[in-house]
């Protein structure tokens, strides 16, 4: 029993380690990580699809970013929100770049806020538009939160005044080490990301550039026999939901087959 004990407690830690904010630089577009709702638009996120709003709404980084308003003096609700598990650590930093290129009424009621668990951490208004006018970095003291546990991060906005605010380019980084962000692991020729992790009700896979053609898709339970099974074709940069509400609580194996490759990951199942 107590090698059993040492043994769980192993693979629990290398998934609370291995966690991280996915998709936080926007530039694996729509659906990827986030949560999205906008009143007008059906998602705050944009590529050049968007327009420009006259030149100045812009990505301060890649092809993606969130853009709040867009709507002109129509009531604009947009919000971005994803559930991320924070590292144990003692020291924690959001970061992200932000910018109203566009005022609008200037008032402050069109704002857009950070907020982490509930809990405001930061907002912008239209009245701050001179101190935004350029993509400005902003550092967020997060100690309170490594604790290693899931925590919700929510960007939310409402604006009627015409304003535009604009995000880019988060980044979560606990006790100096920066959480490798979901596109620099599929750049890093990792083949697929399996996110969230733990998961409740569905995992996603999403699988790299590397791995091409067909490939079996099982979920193992904790004495290796396979719950689920699929077969996918071409599978390169495809993403893959898997319904995981039914499942009991506890580990499992996601075992990607392709061709002569057999690449596992494990994820932890809660509910
Ligand atoms: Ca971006």
């Amino acid at each position: 029993m107590k090698h059993f004990t040492l043994v769980f407690l192993a693979l629990f830690l290398t998934i609370v380690t291995s966690a991280q904010l996915i998709n936080p630089g926007f530039d694996s577009g729509t659906e990827v990580g986030w949560t999205e709702n906008s009143t007008n638009f059906g998602t705050p996120l944009c590529d050049a699809g968007c327009g420009d709003c006259g030149g100045s709404c812009a990505p301060q980084a890649g092809a993606w970013y969130a853009w709040f308003g867009g709507a002109g003096a129509n009531l604009e609700v947009g919000t971005l929100s994803q559930v991320v598990t924070i590292a144990n650590g003692s020291q924690g930093q959001l970061s992200f770049f932000v910018r109203v290129p566009t005022a609008g009424d200037g008032s402050a009621d069109d704002a857009v806020s950070v907020v982490l668990d509930g809990n405001v951490l930061f907002t912008v208004n239209a009245s701050q538009a001179a101190d935004y006018a350029d993509y400005t970095q902003i550092d967020i003291d997060i100690d309170a939160y490594t604790d290693g546990g899931q925590h919700t991060l929510g960007i939310e906005g409402l604006q009627d005044g015409a304003s535009n605010i604009l995000f880019d380019s988060f980044n979560l980084t606990i006790d100096g080490q920066t959480s490798v962000g979901f596109d620099q692991q599929l750049n890093g020729e990792k083949d697929f990301v399996l996110y969230p992790n733990p998961a409740d009700s569905q995992i996603n896979l999403h699988f790299g550039q590397r791995l091409g053609g067909d490939a079996t898709v099982r979920i193992l339970d904790s004495n290796g026999r396979a719950v689920s099974e699929q077969l996918l074709g071409g599978i390169r940069g495809k993403l893959l939901t898997l319904e995981t509400g039914w499942l009991p609580v506890g580990m499992y194996v996601v075992e990607v087959e392709s061709g002569s490759e057999l690449i596992r990951e494990r994820i932890s199942i809660v509910h």
